[in-house]
């Protein structure tokens, strides 16, 4: 089965909780086990990358030890064009759409796309759009991203709708990983009032309880990320479960 059909049918069922893996963050040789507490718990797909480091043969081989581990999908989440591995299922095809730099808003997709294809990695057309405390991690300094304001959520709305115009599937709004505060709840209000039920509706970063997922699902969210909380924790498992019940249960 395709991901994107996979995305398309349990959204039918309930909004979905995905946990980032960055193999920096959790070690190499952790993440597979990682992974599978992740799965376990309830997580609906596993997202792997970073804004530095994971590249090449090291990425190809947490990929695919992931993959033995695990039976959700297991999705790129690339920093760079450095961020694909053949042996993922799909990858977050991602334009950072607020961004000074062109490159990342269709130069890594078009150096990218050649290598795609021979792959035949699965590609999910992604808005990628840094909000607000962005400027203070790594994916909004290296994107060289100008994050969308908490107190103007129109301007948020206005590229959500423009990526719902240039067609993309995927919204995905960004506090960055590690970030002080979420996604403003404002602009995930604006952005689905923006763009209706599609494209969907990712939200991640800086989010560290469920209670705040479950919030963020309230708003208008159909997708929560969540990478540094899984990193702290010991009990990988409950901490999965935990935000999982709560995402699951929330209605949008
Ligand atoms: C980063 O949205 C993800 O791209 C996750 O962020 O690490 O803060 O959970 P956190």
């Amino acid at each position: 089965m395709k991901v994107w059909d996979y995305i398309v049918e349990t959204l039918e069922k309930h909004p979905l909780y995905f946990v980032l893996i960055d193999p920096d963050e959790t070690g190499y040789d952790e993440a597979p086990k990682v992974a599978k507490e992740a799965q376990e718990g309830g997580a609906d797909a596993i997202l792997i990358g970073g804004t530095v480091g994971v590249q090449g043969e090291i990425l190809d081989s947490v990929v695919k030890r992931v993959k033995e581990e695990v039976d959700v999908p297991v999705i790129l989440f690339p920093g760079d064009i450095s961020g694909i591995s053949k042996y993922a299922d799909a990858i977050l095809y991602i334009s950072l759409l607020n961004s000074r730099n062109p490159y990342y808003i269709s130069g890594v997709q078009a150096l990218s796309a050649p290598i795609l294809l021979r792959y035949r990695l699965e590609v999910i057309p992604t808005a990628y759009l840094i909000t607000e405390p962005g400027q203070e991690t790594a994916a909004g300094w290296v994107g060289d991203a100008r994050p969308l304001p908490r107190r103007k959520p129109s301007l948020a709305a206005t590229y959500a709708l423009a990526a719902k115009f240039i067609g993309f599937k995927m919204v995905y709004l960004e506090a960055g990983s590690g970030a002080s505060y979420p996604v403003d709840n404002r602009i995930v209000a604006a952005v689905r009032r923006a763009i209706g039920d599609f494209p969907y509706v990712i939200v991640g970063g800086g989010i560290r309880t469920p209670e705040v997922a479950a919030e963020k699902v309230r708003y208008g969210a159909d997708a929560i990320v969540t990478g540094t909380v899984v990193e702290e924790v010991q009990d990988i498992r409950e901490t999965v479960a935990s935000f999982a019940r709560a995402v699951h249960s929330t209605k949008r």
